[in-house]
């Protein structure tokens, strides 16, 4: 068996379905021991970013290792994005890259990344975007390299992880003698029953004292499958629940316990409960900064913060805990439920100020002036359209702030916005690994032109696999939240407007479906067109400049934000 052989039999029993990568001479054994594959469907990306980012996207919801390849040098070296975003969003993700011959180490052949004689360092660069990245010097030790880091993926918070895979090994006659089946054995982490105990009293007490609790959900709590446990958790103990923007949906947002997202973009609602809160239960996210805005000073003064998250390192990372419990989301909320329930009786209704996402007026229509379309309410009508355990997409940009602050999530349905490494193109080209993952999931992709732009030639791809994703590009030709952030900080902008071709014309002479709308209405007919077809497509959605997201740069609203930065710009002066 030869090496690649061995590697993709070894993944195929760790249940991998799908493998993302770019063509290349290290990598063509691998290309032809997975296209002899039954059980992994391979996808040949346009640019390996692509295929890293598709990666992430196969993770994201599946827990099932995302899976990316290059060829050695300029292949691999595109690849680091995608490793990045699964370092940072936590995704079990491995990278398979060649490496030139380790017989003709030092001597500059092509694509060699030794980091001897001026060579570039793969090693170096792979190791500082992954949790672990390896060297295969000996084809004996494949399957144990294979296994390691293959668990390594999962182990904790999940991450990425890479091999090289040397020339030398791919050649004729370099066989694998000691094939093995690789075993995936990582425990899930559990809470200690005393940590267990000693929350649950806190929360006891407050519920028994009357104190305010609200309970701030995120991804972790997500990736966890926790949603049903939040449910029993918040209904049982009548704890209203914020989310991040990437928590959205853990509970249907509906639910007359939840107060919408916390965050710089988010919702008033949730900002009161958060301010009214005495106790706060975070539960699988990691405070980062915009659901911190900006980690604002005191944002924990005067409450009891209880943190729950898989890794140590999440702790205290911004703001100190009073109570960690180091463990998976589902499980800590579970045993904390259970402990409640010996230590607390009836608990009386909570009032809870909920969001609600359509009659939220788009105050100042300017539609009616450009002739466009709102970007609110193009956001409005995605999530009233999306169908039930559909997923929605953001990428980066002033997009996201708005699909997060106007798209109410529905039971089994997901949102994820750019992450915290928030590279643009990570969705428009993630989306592809989401649909492979999830056949029976509608993606979409709600994206701004300026990252569509970025990316948008893997809609061959799209085409080619039959990968039906729908992308409706936010077209207000600018990078939007660019102008708003040069319009704060330098009171001017520049360099931020653009032209955009006919996407709808390109999407057709992709072989896609492509819609070019200016009206709702035009977008919702659409809409319903695209999700019936089945078939990749981009929907151009031309959309007003003239409108902006919601944000607020503190917890306490908008009226004080902005009183906070006019003190913040004359104490500076
Ligand atoms: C690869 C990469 N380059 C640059 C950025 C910085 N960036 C973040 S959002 C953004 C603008 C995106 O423009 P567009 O897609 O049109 O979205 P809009 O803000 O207009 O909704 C830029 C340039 C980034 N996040 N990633
Ligand atoms: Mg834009």
């Amino acid at each position: 068996m030869r090496v690649y052989e061995a590697i993709v039999k070894g993944l195929e029993g760790v249940g991998v379905t799908a493998a993302f990568g770019g063509a290349g001479e290290n990598a063509a054994g691998l290309m032809i021991a997975l296209k002899h594959s039954e059980r992994i469907r391979p996808v040949i990306a346009r640019h390996e970013q692509a295929a890293s980012f598709m990666a992430c996207g196969y993770a994201m919801y599946s827990n099932r290792l995302g899976v990316c390849f290059a060829t050695a040098g300029p292949g691999a070296f595109n690849l680091f994005s995608g490793l990045a975003v699964a370092m940072s969003d936590s995704y079990p993700v491995l990278a398979i890259s060649g490496y030139s011959s380790l017989h003709w180490r030092g001597r500059g052949s092509l694509n060699e990344t030794s980091g001897v004689n001026r060579t570039p360092d793969s090693q170096a660069m792979f190791a500082a975007t992954t949790k672990k990245s390896f060297l295969l010097t000996d084809i004996a030790d494949t399957c144990d390299v294979l296994e390691e880091a293959v668990n390594l993926a999962f182990e904790g918070r999940p991450g990425p992880v890479h091999i090289h895979v040397p020339e030398n090994l791919t050649e004729r006659g370099m066989e694998v003698e000691n094939y093995r089946d690789i075993r995936l054995d990582v425990p899930r982490i559990l809470p200690d029953p005393a940590r267990v105990d000693e929350i649950a009293t806190v929360l006891a007490d407050a519920i028994m004292n009357r104190d305010p609790i609200v309970a701030l959900a995120g991804f972790g709590a997500i990736r966890s499958g926790a949603g049903d446990q939040v449910k029993r958790l918040i209904e049982r103990f009548q704890i209203p629940l914020i989310t991040t923007l990437d928590g959205k949906g853990i509970v249907p947002e509906a639910h007359p316990l939840c107060a919408g997202v916390f965050g710089d973009s988010g919702h008033s609602s949730a900002w009161k409960a958060f301010r009214e809160a005495k106790v706060v239960l975070c539960i699988g996210n990691a405070l980062n900064q915009h659901a911190t805005f900006n980690y604002h000073d005191g944002l924990f003064d005067g409450k009891v913060l209880i943190h729950v998250n898989i890794s140590p390192t999440e702790i205290g990372k911004a703001y100190p805990a009073d109570y960690a419990l180091v463990s998976d989301a589902r499980p800590a909320v579970a045993a904390l439920a259970d402990a409640l329930e010996t230590k607390v009786g009836e608990v009386a209704p909570a009032q809870v100020h909920h969001q609600d996402y359509e009659a939220r007026p788009i105050k100042l229509d300017v539609t009616r002036l450009t002739g466009l379309i709102h970007p609110g309410r193009l956001a409005q009508s995605i999530g009233k359209m999306l169908p039930p355990g559909g997923v929605l997409l953001a990428d980066a940009g002033a997009h996201l702030a708005w699909l997060g602050y106007y798209v109410e999530l529905e039971e089994g349905q997901n949102f994820r916005k750019a992450g915290e490494f928030g590279p643009m193109a990570g969705h428009v080209n993630g989306a592809l690994g989401l649909k492979v993952a999830h056949p029976e999931r509608t993606v979409v992709v709600g994206c701004g032109d300026g990252c569509y732009s970025l990316s948008g030639f893997e809609l061959m791809t799209a085409v080619q696999y039959q990968i039906p994703v729908i992308w409706v590009i936010f077209d207000d030709e600018e990078f939007k939240l660019i102008k708003l952030y040069q319009l704060e900080a330098y009171h001017e902008t520049g360099l931020v407007e653009f032209t955009n071709p006919d996407f709808a014309a390109y999407a057709r002479a992709c072989g896609a479906d492509g819609y070019r709308v200016d009206t709702l209405e035009g977008f919702e007919e659409a809409f319903r067109a695209a999700l019936a077809s089945g078939r990749p497509a981009v929907i151009d959605a031309k959309i007003t400049r003239w409108a902006v997201p919601h944000y607020s740069p503190s917890p306490d609203g908008v009226i004080a934000g902005l009183v906070e930065s006019l003190e913040a710009r004359f104490r500076s002066r």
